[in-house]
Order: C-alpha cells, then structure tokens, then sequence
C-alpha cells in the first residue's frame, strides 16, 4: 500500500527494459513507483515486487491517461517524478518505401502520447513543489540513418517538445529532464522494430561488446533524480563505449 512518507513516481512503459529498470530503481530510491503500461499482468507483478501501484493505461487512449491521472491523485503520496519513457521504433523501411501505419503509431506513441501523460499529470507534479519529469528520448533524437526517419523524426519531435516544456515550465518548480540513449540491447527494442522477427532483432547487437542496459539508463534517471531540486539536467546523453556515434559502432573486444 501506499504511505503518505514516500513520494511518487509514475513510470510510463513500465512492462519492461527502461521502464521496468527505471521503475525498480526509483523505488530503491524511496520512491512508490506507479507502474503504468499496457500489458496489465507484467506491471501487475511489477507492482507486487515494488510495493507500487500498477495502471493499465494506453498513453494514446485519452480515457485511460484521464484514469491514470486520477488513480494518481488518489493515492497518498505527492507526484514528484514522471518518466515519460513509453515510446519506441516500429519498422527500419526507407522513406520511399515506409509503411505509414508504422510512422502513425511512432508519432502517436513517441510524441502525442507523450504530451498527453505530460499533461494529464503535469499539475500534480506543479503541486508537489519539487517536480521532475524525465523525457527518455534517444540518439536518434540528433542524428539519422538509412531506414530511420520515421523513428528520428518522432524522436527529433519530442526531444523538441522536452525543450519546448522546459521554456513553458520556466517559474514553476518542475525540471525538464532529457535523457537521449544510444544503443541498449533491452529484450523488446529491436524485437519491437522488426515486427517479432527475433533473429534479425539480435543481430543488431551482434559482436558489440557491451551495449546499455536498461539498468544503466535506469542509473541516469535515478541520478538525475535524486540531484538536489535546483540542479536541472537539460539533456544526458549516454552510449556504450563501442558506439562512438550514431553510425560509428565498434564490433569485437575493446582494448
Ligand atoms: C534507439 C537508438 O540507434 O536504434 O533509440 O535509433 S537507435
């Protein structure tokens, strides 16, 4: 159950990589982790492990992010963190060829999504004094590559409305964090862009030594985080070592 002495912290696309790692150290840190996603059972156990709360919630369905907002308000603890980390790539087509479908779920998740969880939430975390919200966006949010402009363009996008809330915000007590990772081998990111094909979604990390892991970004939000309230990180950016740039990734041992 919730108690008044810990603050919370929602997590968007809690079910897994980011957003479950994310989830658990910020409940390490004190906080009551609501635990929102779509897949009720993963976020239900979540939940349970975490002592949190669990939200089943679509962030495109304007009713169900209604309903998130107000379990929120319902619980005893003040809102004081949002990681808006729901989001992610479908398809790697070039732009000649692009499946619209795809690009109209990645505008929709990554950037109106987004905006809508921001809102719906942003004035409990106005309320609480001392607001975060943390904007897990990506590389790809500056820079692009072959068969990657529907996801750099969504990506470019919500980097744009990260700076554009942190001008907006200005005056009142609520942070604007960025947190733009390079390559992090989770178990859905690529799986997810490759429409389920598994093989071609592991030969992404194929050779790399050691990409992120979910719990390496998951230490970025939690330190972001815990920085005293005046101490605003505009924008992180974090890749593994053998990724030197967007298009630079070194294969093979390193050193
Ligand atoms: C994921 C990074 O390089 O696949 O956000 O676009 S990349």
């Amino acid at each position: 159950m919730a108690d008044t002495n810990r603050p919370l912290a929602v997590v968007t696309g809690a079910s897994s990589g980011i957003g479950a790692a994310s989830a658990r150290q910020l409940a390490a840190a004190g906080y009551h982790v609501v635990a929102a996603a779509r897949r009720a059972g993963r976020i239900t156990a979540l939940a349970a492990e975490l002592d949190g709360t669990a939200v089943t919630c679509d962030i495109t369905d304007a009713a169900q992010v209604a309903a998130l907002a107000d379990t929120v308000s319902e619980l005893p603890g003040e809102l004081r963190v949002l990681v808006n980390n729901a989001g992610g790539a479908y398809g790697l087509e070039p732009v000649e060829s692009a499946d619209l479908a795809d690009w109209d779920t990645m505008w929709r998740v990554n950037v109106v999504g987004t905006q809508r969880v921001t809102a719906a939430l942003l004035p409990q975390l106005v309320a609480s004094h001392r607001g975060t919200i943390v904007m897990i966006t990506s590389t790809a949010a500056y820079g692009v590559y072959e068969g990657g402009a529907g996801y750099t363009a969504a990506k470019h996008a919500e980097q744009a409305v990260a700076e554009t809330l942190r001008l907006e915000l200005a005056g009142r007590p609520v942070r604007v964090v960025e947190i733009a990772p390079g390559m992090v081998a989770t178990e859905e990111f690529s799986l997810t862009r490759f429409h389920g094909d598994a093989d071609r979604a592991a030969r992404v990390y194929d050779g790399v030594a050691e990409p992120l892991t979910a719990d390496d970004v998951a230490e970025c939000v939690r330190w972001s985080v815990e920085l005293p309230q005046h101490v605003n990180i505009d924008r992180l950016v974090v890749r593994p070592l053998a990724q030197a740039a967007q298009h630079k990734v070194i294969k093979g041992k390193i050193g």
